[in-house]
Order: C-alpha cells, then sequence, then structure tokens
C-alpha cells in the first residue's frame, strides 16, 4: 500500500524509485516521483474497476485506433483525482513550482491531428462515464516529427518522447502474440513467411473524480529471434541483431500524413500488426469466461477509429473460421455483429485503398476472406454493383461498411453527405447502417484544466457540477446579461491573453499587444483547411491600414500554428508565405501597432491547451463540405472564442447552439460549392470582382514578402488563380466582410464579451461524454458501471 499522506507518497518515490534525495532532486525527479504517486492511486481504481467489469460480466468496448494523441498525462491525473491542492502544497513545501513539475513532462504525440486527439478525448470520457473499455494502438516509438523554421521552411526533426522515461505505462510481456505476414494461403489456412511479436503496453485512463478507469493497451514490435549467435560468433555483429531491428521498425514510426492515403508496405503491416494483435487479445479475453462464441456480439463492440484497423474484420472472420472451425457464413455475421466504423473525412485523397498485389504478398488469406465476403454481398444484393474490389484495389471503406453493424459520421453535415456521396450505393442497400454521433471533447482537459481562470469563475456562479455535465453551462446564460458578472468573464480573458503574450515573448521573442484581438487559426495545414485564406486577408488588411494608418483599426494579432505533411508541398509553401508575410508586415513601422503575425512552430496539444483559453476569435474556414468535423472549433467556442467560419462539419451544429448572432459567418454552402467550381474561370471572375483581393494576390505574386526570389509563391498565385480547388477566391470578399463585422463589435468590449461568454454558456452539448453516450445508446449496446450516487 502506497502511503495516505500524499506528500508522503511523492518523497517514497523519490527515495525508492528514483534513487534520490529532496536536497539533489531535479524538475524530472519530481516530476517522475509524482507521476508515480498519482499512478499508484489511479491503479487502485484501475483494479477496482476491472473487478467489476468481470463480476457484472458487462460488454466491453474496444475502440481501435492508428492513433491516440494523448498529450500529457499528469496534469489530468492530479486533476481527475481531485489531488491538486496536495500536489501544489507537496512541491511548494519543497521550492517547487507545480506548472514547472507538469509542464516537464513531453507530449506523447502518438497522433496527426483531430483523429488522434478524438480517440484520447474519448478514452477520458469512456472512463469518466464508468464503461468498460480498452483503446488498442500502437506504441511509436517516434510520436509526430518535431517542427522548425529555418528561413520561414518547415524543417522536420524526430520526435523522441521515449528517450526518457515513461512513468503511465506497464510492459506486460505476458500479453504477446505472434503475428504473421506473407507466405502461402489455401482455403482452409494460411502458412506465413516471416513473423513478430506483438508486445502490449499498458496505460491505466482514469476518469472524472477517479470513479473508473480503463486500459489504453498500445502494441510494440518484437523480434522472435532477437539475437542470432551464430552470426555473432562469425563475427557479424550487425547482421546478429537484424532480427530485432527488422520487428521494432514495425512499431518505429507514426506516419505524418493527416487525411491522405499512405499506400506503403510498412504501413499496411502496421495495420495489420495492430489490428491481429488487438483482435487475438479480444477473442482470448472472450474465451476466458465465455464458451459460446455465439455470445460474441453480446460481450464485444469493436469501434474501428476510420479504415486504419478495417483489417480487424478478416483477422476476426479468419480466427473464427480457419482457427476455430466455424462456419464461414456464421463467422462473417459474428463480426458483423461485433464491428462498427466511423469515417472521418469524404476528401477521395485519404479514402483507403491497397493494389491487390501488394495487399496478397502480404496478407494472402485475407485478401481470400475479403472477396469472399465481397462475393456473398454481392450475391445478395444483385442489382447493385457496390464491392469492397475492383480495379485491382482492396478498398477499406467499403469493406469496413460492409462488415460493420453500424457505420456513423461525425457530424450531421458530414453524415448526410456520407450518404449522398462516398456511400450513396451501399446507403440505398443498408439505409439503417449509416448514423451520426456528432464529435465533441473533454471538458476536463478543455476547459476546466486549461483554462483554470474560467473554471473557477463558472463554479463560482453555478457549482462545480458542469465538469461532469457540461450543459449545466447553459445556467450561465443569465448571468451574461450582469455587467459585474461579464466584467469578471472578460477579466479572466485579459490574464490568459498576457499570460499567452509573455510565454510567446519567452520562447519566441515576439511583443504582442494584449489589447489586441487574438486571432487563431492552429490546425494541421491543408488546402481545405484553407491558412492561405487567412494569410490573403491579413495581408489585404496590412495593405489596407498602410493606406489609412489613423482611421480607426481594431488592432489584431494574428496566430497561426500547425504542421504540414512532409511531402504535402503545397502545404508547406503556405507555411512559408505565412513567415515571409509576418516577417514584413511586423517589421513595418506604420502598422506595427495594430497588426502582428506569428506563426508558432511545433504546435502539439499543450500549445492549444496554451492557446485556447488566449484567444479571441476562432478560424474555422474551411471550404464548405470538406471538414467532417473539427474539434478545435469546440474548444474555442467553449472557451469564449466565437468563431469566423463556414457552414462546414460541426461549425453548423456550433452555430445552431450558440445563436447565429454569436457566430461570424461567411462563405458558400457545399452545395454553393459544387456549383461554383461549375463555373469557368471562377478564379479569375472572383479576383477581377474584389480589387483588395487582387491588390493582396498581386503582392504575392510581385515578391513583396520574398523580395530575393521574387517567384517563390508562383506555385500559389497559379492556383489560386487558375484551379482554385479549395474556392479561397471565391470565398475571399464574404470572409473580409465577416473578419469587418468582428473588428466592429471588438470595439465594444462589452457586446464582444457577451458574444464570447454566451459561446461558452451554449456550447455544453459539445461535450465528448455527450457524443460516447450516443456511442453507448446507439452503437456498442454497452453501459455504465458507475455506482449510482448514494
Ligand atoms: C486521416 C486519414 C485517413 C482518413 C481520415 C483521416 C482523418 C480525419 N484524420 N483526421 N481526421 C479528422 O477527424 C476529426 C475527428 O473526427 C474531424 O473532426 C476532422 O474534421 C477530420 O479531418
Amino acid at each position: 500500500m502506497p502511503p495516505k499522506d500524499f506528500r508522503d507518497a511523492i518523497v517514497t518515490h523519490l527515495t525508492y524509485s528514483l534513487g534520490k534525495d529532496p536536497d539533489h532532486a531535479t524538475v524530472f525527479d519530481w516530476r517522475m516521483a509524482l507521476s508515480f504517486a498519482v499512478r499508484d492511486r489511479i491503479v487502485d481504481a484501475w483494479m477496482a474497476s476491472t473487478r467489476r467489469t468481470y463480476a457484472k460480466d458487462a460488454k466491453r468496448v474496444y475502440y481501435l485506433s492508428m492513433e491516440f494523441l494523448i498529450g500529457r498525462l499528469l496534469e489530468d491525473g492530479v486533476i481527475n483525482l481531485g489531488l491538486e491542492d496536495e500536489a501544489r502544497r507537496a512541491l511548494e513545501g519543497f521550492g517547487l513550482n507545480f506548472t514547472d513539475v507538469v509542464t516537464d513532462e513531453p507530449d506523447a504525440a502518438l497522433g496527426n491531428g483531430g483523429l488522434g486527439r478524438l480517440a484520447a478525448c474519448f478514452m477520458e470520457s469512456l472512463s469518466s462515464l464508468g464503461c468498460p473499455a480498452f483503446g488498442y494502438g500502437i506504441r511509436y516509438e517516434h510520436g509526430l516529427f518535431r517542427q522548425s523554421f529555418e528561413n520561414g521552411r518547415q524543417m522536420e526533426a524526430p520526435e523522441t518522447w521515449l528517450q526518457q522515461p515513461h512513468p503511465w505505462e506497464f510492459e506486460r510481456p505476458e500479453a504477446r502474440f505472434l503475428l504473421g505476414f506473407g507466405g502461402t494461403a489455401t482455403a482452409t489456412g494460411w502458412t506465413p513467411a516471416e513473423t513478430v511479436y506483438a508486445e502490449a503496453y499498458d496505460t491505466p485512463i482514469v476518469g472524472w473524480q477517479g470513479r473508473w478507469a480503463n486500459t489504453l493497451r498500445l502494441w510494440s514490435g518484437r523480434a522472435v529471434d532477437p539475437f542470432n549467435l551464430e552470426k555473432f560468433n562469425a563475427g557479424e555483429f550487425t547482421a546478429a541483431t537484424e532480427g530485432e531491428a527488422l520487428a521494432r521498425t514495425i512499431s518505429r514510426v507514426l506516419y505524418p500524413e493527416d487525411s491522405t492515403e499512405i499506400g506503403k508496405a510498412l504501413r499496411i503491416k502496421q495495420e495489420y500488426f495492430f489490428s491481429a494483435a488487438s483482435v487475438h487479445d479480444i477473442l482470448r479475453r472472450f474465451e476466458a469466461e465465455h464458451a459460446d462464441l455465439g455470445l460474441l456480439p453480446s460481450k464485444v463492440a469493436i469501434q474501428l477509429n476510420d479504415t486504419h484497423p478495417a483489417i480487424a474484420g478478416p483477422e476476426l472472420i479468419r480466427l473464427l473460421h480457419d482457427a476455430r472451425g466455424m462456419d464461414f457464413d456464421e463467422a462473417v455475421r459474428i463480426a458483423q455483429g461485433c464491428l462498427n466504423y466511423t469515417n472521418h473525412t469524404l476528401l477521395p485523397e485519404a479514402l483507403e485503398s491497397w493494389d491487390e498485389t501488394l495487399f496478397g504478398e502480404l496478407l494472402p488469406r485475407h485478401l481470400q476472406i475479403i472477396d469472399r465476403v465481397d462475393a456473398a454481398h454481392a450475391k445478395a444484393h444483385p442489382k447493385r454493383k457496390v464491392s469492397a474490389r475492383g480495379d485491382g484495389r482492396v478498398k477499406m471503406g467499403e469493406l469496413s461498411f460492409i462488415l460493420a453493424n453500424r457505420v456513423n459520421g461525425v457530424s450531421a453535415l458530414h453524415t448526410g453527405l456520407m450518404k449522398t456521396t462516398v456511400f450513396k450505393d451501399l446507403n440505398s442497400l443498408h439505409p439503417e447502417k449509416i448514423i451520426n454521433e456528432t464529435n465533441g471533447v473533454t471538458p476536463r482537459r478543455w476547459l476546466h484544466n486549461c483554462n483554470p481562470g474560467l473554471s473557477a469563475l463558472i463554479t463560482d456562479t453555478i457549482g462545480d457540477g458542469w465538469i461532469g455535465d457540461l450543459e449545466q453551462l447553459e445556467i450561465l446564460v443569465p448571468h451574461v446579461d450582469d455587467a459585474g458578472w461579464l466584467e469578471r468573464y472578460a477579466a479572466v480573458k485579459t490574464a490568459n491573453k498576457a499570460a499567452l503574450s509573455d510565454w510567446v515573448m519567452d520562447a519566441h521573442g515576439l511583443k504582442l499587444d494584449p489589447q489586441a484581438m487574438f486571432d487563431v487559426q492552429i490546425k494541421r495545414i491543408h488546402e481545405y483547411k484553407r491558412q492561405h485564406l487567412n494569410i490573403l486577408e491579413t495581408i489585404a488588411l496590412w495593405q489596407e491600414m498602410k493606406d489609412t494608418p489613423n482611421a480607426d483599426w481594431t488592432p489584431r494579432v494574428k496566430l497561426f500554428a500547425g504542421k504540414a505533411a512532409p511531402g504535402y508541398f503545397f502545404a508547406k509553401e503556405i507555411i512559408h508565405l505565412i513567415n515571409d508575410a509576418a516577417a514584413v508586415i511586423n517589421a513595418d513601422k506604420t502598422t506595427n501597432d495594430k497588426l502582428k503575425v506569428a506563426f508558432l512552430p511545433n504546435y502539439n496539444v499543450s500549445m492549444a491547451e496554451r492557446l485556447i483559453p488566449a484567444s479571441d476569435l476562432s478560424e474555422q474556414i474551411s471550404t464548405a463540405g470538406k471538414e467532417a468535423s473539427g474539434t478545435g472549433n469546440m474548444k474555442f467556442a467553449l472557451n469564449g472564442a466565437p468563431t469566423v467560419g463556414t457552414l462546414d462539419g460541426a461549425n453548423v451544429e456550433i452555430r445552431e447552439r450558440v445563436g447565429a448572432e454569436n457566430f461570424f459567418l461567411f462563405g458558400m454552402t457545399a452545395d454553393e460549392v459544387e456549383a461554383r467550381r461549375a463555373i469557368k474561370n471562377h478564379a479569375a471572375k472572383a479576383v477581377a470582382a474584389d480589387p483588395r483581393l487582387k491588390r493582396a494576390i498581386d503582392a504575392v505574386a510581385k515578391g513583396v514578402f520574398s523580395p530575393g526570389e521574387k517567384a517563390r509563391y508562383k506555385g500559389i498565385v497559379d492556383n489560386l488563380t487558375g484551379p482554385d480547388y479549395f474556392l479561397v477566391t471565391s470565398d475571399f470578399t464574404d470572409y473580409w466582410r465577416a473578419q469587418r463585422d468582428a473588428d466592429a463589435v471588438f470595439t465594444d468590449t462589452a457586446a464582444w464579451s457577451k458574444m464570447a461568454a454566451m459561446n461558452t454558456a451554449l456550447s455544453g452539448w459539445f461535450s465528448s461524454d455527450r457524443t460516447i453516450r450516443g456511442y453507448m445508446a446507439d452503437i456498442w449496446g454497452a453501459e455504465s458501471l458507475l455506482e449510482k450516487d448514494a
């Protein structure tokens, strides 16, 4: 038993786990000691949760995801367990600052963006709601690359979170599975040519108030034959460890692509590796308790986070049919009873499909199984030609759809578009399958923890029930008309902006004016997200400010952050342009007091936690129909930053909830986008119709921001004035208008604060607790095992 007193618990770990005495301990030592002390408390809840799940023989949820973008775990753990005051006091007693200690933890960046961060929010909500669940993924040795800028260009360096000990995980050498690749398949079996072990590492994820904890189980590659003594004795020292190096390659690095298909052999190996290990583990756990495999769908719900784990379906069928002798059709029916699939994008370049030759070489038996499933589906629906196979490819979206009990989109708009576009035919055959579960974010991390000032004001006003029941924020609505309360609300934002300004000064040497509007766009860099629309509007604003520097301008700070996939040339050009424009604009003495632009390097979860509470305006400006949901949009709204945005993804629902008057809407709708694209020379026409836009593009084309290399942005300029697929030019004029509307409101401090506060009060529905309740009821048939409050 760990010491009851939390201070003693920390010191005990410092002494006996770290081997340090308080006088010589570093911040790292204290952080590890605190983490171990917190982990001990989590373990108690974790074991109790597991025991209860077994005792109730409850249905378990398995969330299979290639990415879990969990960020730091220490502060979340401390706060969810209610240990914050004790931890602060204990550390202060030793002359340490709590924030210094918790921010010493590196971010676990095991994801690219929205999809991975959603998985992390879901894990926290599953635990907060007491739903028995496992997250299954890959323990990447290197997470998402570290970004820096050299002369404005993105540079990439490996991320190294595992180079220091990771205090949260438990290695499970006993939980390992042997997995195969290649070789030959027969009608009933498979002899792989190559094998590798998947070994489990478990991280407990504790929920709000420490009432429940689930497991995040991440798989790591291990060699079957790690060390070849014969080769070693023959003096071939490197060759002797080759097996180990190869096996570890599987879990070595997270692919840095977001919303694009990878199509590489190692990627498919990663997908099979973690999906197969997870399915083996699920079946092992089920069979330890049950003899009748027919019960599987009543005890197991598997959620595929997009198609990356789609191969789990054929693997489950293989294990039931080939290894356990179940009738094939019955195996398919059982798999369909367990599996569900979430689609996160309709972008054609992101829809996974594998070359059948490559697929068949790596997974020959699975290709046979897929063909048989697909043929049976085609036979049952002879009138329609929908298939997971064709053109020499294996289509993972169609496969996932056919093998799923439920298929869901992530916002109302996106789900509607799924039914009319990519899954139109499959939807007409199975109209009951597609449902909507609008995304959400965990209010613990994204309001209570990252914005302690606002959290304290809310709790002071309505009590702390909102932290576990976010829709209670609505009780704030009447307070918004109380001038005194609104001033307190505004003071929190001002303090957050001052703190952010200090950090930007310290970390990046840039001076920001906390009185200015903090206008923030932070997300992956992608043409559809249109960071180039934002920088063009910034350039046009700068030009106009120079025309009339003494006019009544609303001062702005334009903040950008986000990574571009290393192979996505156009996105890297956008970063370069923003950095170049920032250098010129920030150096301009005539506009210096009114406009600043900064691109903060190496965006990650922790940076988002700093920026969002200090933001005034949230940029959600994707081409309508392209952003499946967005979740950053929800975090900004909760933290009191109104949106300037299009009718895309969850923006639509955010606007419905917070009210049209508290949202700066602009741009074409998804339907209008389609029509506009069909107009010949739409971009040239849009540019000709708006002199501001023309002047901004001309400045880029003439090299105003790249004086040494005038043609540097020819690619961007030619795209914008030519095909402009994402309709930056067509939406520019209305975007400018919406931005000036925002300027006007911002000059009226009370009106702006009211708008911001209404965003907080009315976005409680975007809690991932609400989302997970939806999945539990509509998809999984899973129940909360929390003991009802006494
Ligand atoms: C990446 C590769 C293939 C398929 C989908 C993706 C993907 C989609 N990665 N991130 N997303 C985002 O997922 C979020 C969570 O649902 C959404 O909010 C966001 O709109 C997607 O772009």
